[in-house]
């Protein structure tokens, strides 16, 4: 019978960083100080974050997901998700006199920002993102029509641009950074006076657990990435260590790890999404051990402190005073 277990005295290495952003941290506390204060039902529009055991929890707590605003009864308090919503949304919520806390991460929030003036000075504005993805439906619902969607460098060939001269990019924050800069590149190269965003707009939480993975990488013979399958993020990063010839697999409970991914392996690395939490992580380290991992080992990188502010209203009472 073939052995299932890991090679004997095999190793967990543990991509640093990993796991919640800032921006999901943020987001998460809103619903539950919302649920604290105001009780249940609190209405979310989309999932809060893209990971099926917050939403799990948050759900037992007495958050309701939905899809959209028209199955939040009139008067409720709905929070709007981490990736954003467009302007019609907003209007929306507004129009049936919804309570409304925004979970939008800041960061996202920049870019709609930034969509928002290149419009209001004539620009057009090219967005490289993932269709049919919430982020990028709410980013392109920043402006009333003068945004074309890219996904790929083959896409850069089609677009059709009224004014090259008044052109601008904007991206996802969860893309990955590599192919990003392929994509930029041919943009660039078919309009060399596109303007740019001032910071790139691809967060630090994607910048950061990219470089983790290519860090940890050349170390491992197989990359476990703790996210679910709707996550942008986590996918990312399942297909950059791929891309640097490491099998690697996503997952979101411990039962979907396979013992052969690992049968025979000396060094698993293991990451996770900026949506997965920690909890989730270390049960999937206790099922590579009950797999036969040994050790476990946290790889170097970098600290991350980033914190954003809640919105007003949810602040502790001392703060907001
Ligand atoms: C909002 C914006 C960016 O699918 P994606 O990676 O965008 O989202 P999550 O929820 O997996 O990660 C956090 C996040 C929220 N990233
Ligand atoms: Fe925000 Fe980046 Fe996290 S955009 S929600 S900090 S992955």
């Amino acid at each position: 019978m073939t052995d299932l277990t890991t090679a004997p005295e095999a190793e967990i290495l543990m991509a640093q960083p990993r796991g919640f952003c800032a921006g999901v941290d943020r987001a998460i506390e809103i619903v539950e100080r919302a649920l604290a204060r105001f009780g249940a039902p609190i209405y979310v529009r989309h999932e809060i974050v893209h990971n099926a055991y917050v939403v799990a929890d948050l759900r037992s707590k007495g958050a309701v997901f939905v899809r959209e605003l028209d199955e939040v009864p009139a008067g409720a308090t709905v929070i709007f998700s981490a990736h954003g919503v467009s302007r019609e949304v907003r209007e929306d919520a507004a129009a049936r006199g919804l309570h409304v806390f925004d979970a939008t991460c800041p960061l996202v929030t920049k870019v709609h920002v930034e969509v928002g003036k290149m419009r209001a000075e004539g620009c057009e504005i090219v967005m490289i993102g993932h269709r049919g993805h919430p982020e990028v439906e709410g980013t392109m619902g920043q402006a009333n029509g003068g945004m074309v969607l890219v996904e790929t460098v083959d896409d850069v060939a089609t677009v059709q641009i009224a004014d090259p001269a008044r052109l601008a990019y904007v991206t996802q924050t969860t893309l990955s950074v590599d192919e990003t800069r392929e994509i930029v590149a041919a943009l660039k190269a078919r309009y060399p006076q596109i303007r740019e965003p001032k910071k790139q707009d691809i967060c630090y939480a994607t910048q950061n657990r990219q470089d983790a993975v290519k860090f940890m990488a050349p170390q491992v013979e197989v990359v476990i990435v703790v996210g679910s399958p709707n996550s942008s993020n986590s996918n990312r990063l399942r297909e950059l260590a791929q891309r640097l010839g490491v099998p690697a697999y996503m997952v979101d409970a411990p039962e979907q790890v396979r013992p052969e991914w690992i049968a025979g392996k000396r060094r698993i690395g293991l990451t996770a999404g900026a949506s997965a939490p920690e909890a989730l992580a270390q049960s999937i380290v206790d099922r590579l051990r009950a797999l036969g991992a040994r050790q476990v080992r946290a790889l170097e990188g970098i600290e991350e402190n980033m914190a954003f502010p809640l919105p007003r209203g949810l602040m502790p009472a001392s703060v907001a005073a």
